[in-house]
């Protein structure tokens, strides 16, 4: 059996390790969120790519949620005694990923370099980028319109957000390793990751065809809440539905991926704040400290999963 897991930073990278431990090697894709990719001093950066990547290698900073382990800062250093662009950091390690895909990305697409790099890191998972045509988040707020990066890390989202386009979204296809999983006979469940719905999963189902070719599924579709009692794990999820005037609720997460999903995991915590309406939901501890909460979660998301399937649609 096979799953497809969509996926954007640090909570999609958490889920998709437990999911990448769980189940035999070679049965899992990841189709990943490139929305957040820019073009900075030259190099292609793929935050999200290389959240999944270092996690499922490894080789990922768990305090800091991104980039390396183990990291050290001399590039950043010396960029700064230069005088240039410091806002954004790069880790010397976390460098020759960006490099060597910059570099790459002269004779292949996104996907195959993504499929190059993580083979050579050992990864027995499909991490593949949602699509190989250029996609960019840009984020509607009240400093005007911001690259994601901008809004995100120079501007620590304090911006008021208003709303998030997708410059490119109309052209894009969606990779083809991703189509191949969902056309797969011995796919067995879609799971949308703990990610931000709105930033992160959102730009995914952007893609022309990747929604409607979700929603035409034969199996199971299962997304996991990013709130533990009202609050996001990490990021700008709960700040952002504020600005929405949307609650940080089951239900409102339900609501945003409507006609799309069968089943909703929810933190324990949120119980009381409704049951989401409209589709199944399974209540559990939903925090990912380490690989074994990560492992326990993606087992109980399987369970549901299963149970779906065997309700019937
Ligand atoms: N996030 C930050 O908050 N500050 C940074 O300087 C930063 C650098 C960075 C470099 C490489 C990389 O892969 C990710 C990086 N991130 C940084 C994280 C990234 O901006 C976000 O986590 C994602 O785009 C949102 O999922």
């Amino acid at each position: 059996m096979s799953v497809l897991a969509l996926a954007g930073g640090v909570g999609g990278a958490k889920l998709a390790n437990g999911l990448a431990a769980i189940l035999p090697p070679g049965t899992l894709t990841i189709a990943v969120n490139t929305g957040d990719d820019f073009t900075h001093l030259g190099l292609t950066i793929c935050p999200d790519i290389d959240s999944v990547t270092y996690a499922l290698a490894g080789l990922n900073d768990t305090v800091r949620g991104w980039g390396m382990a183990d990291e050290s800062w001399a590039f950043m250093a010396a960029l700064r005694d230069l005088g240039g662009e410091d806002w954004f950091n790069l880790g010397d390690r976390d460098l020759a990923t960006h490099v060597l895909r910059t570099h790459l990305l002269r004779d292949a697409p996104l996907s195959a370099v993504t499929a190059d790099l993580t083979a050579r890191l050992g990864i027995k998972q499909a991490v593949v980028p949602m699509s190989d045509d250029p996609v960019a988040s840009i984020i509607e707020s009240d400093r005007g319109d911001l690259n994601f990066q901008d809004y995100f890390v120079r501007y620590q989202c304090a911006p008021r957000f208003h709303a998030i386009r997708f410059a490119g979204a109309a052209q894009a296809r969606p990779a083809p390793a991703i189509l191949a999983a969902l056309d797969d006979p011995a796919l067995e469940a879609i799971i949308l990751c703990p990610s931000n719905p709105i930033l992160s999963i959102g730009p995914i189902l952007a893609v022309p065809g990747m929604r409607e070719r979700i929603a035409a599924r034969r199996v199971p579709c299962v997304a996991l809440s990013p709130f533990i009692a009202g609050q996001a794990v990490k990021g700008p999820a709960a700040k952002i539905m504020g600005e929405l005037g949307l609650p940080t609720t089951p239900a409102t997460v339900a609501t945003h991926y409507a006609g799309l999903i069968d089943g909703l995991v929810v933190d324990d915590a949120d119980l009381g704040a409704g049951a989401p309406v409209g589709v199944a939901f399974h209540g559990t501890n939903i925090l990912m400290r380490d690989p074994a909460d990560q492992q326990r979660l993606a087992r109980e998301v399987m369970a549901f999963a299963r149970t779906l399937a065997q309700a019937g649609p």
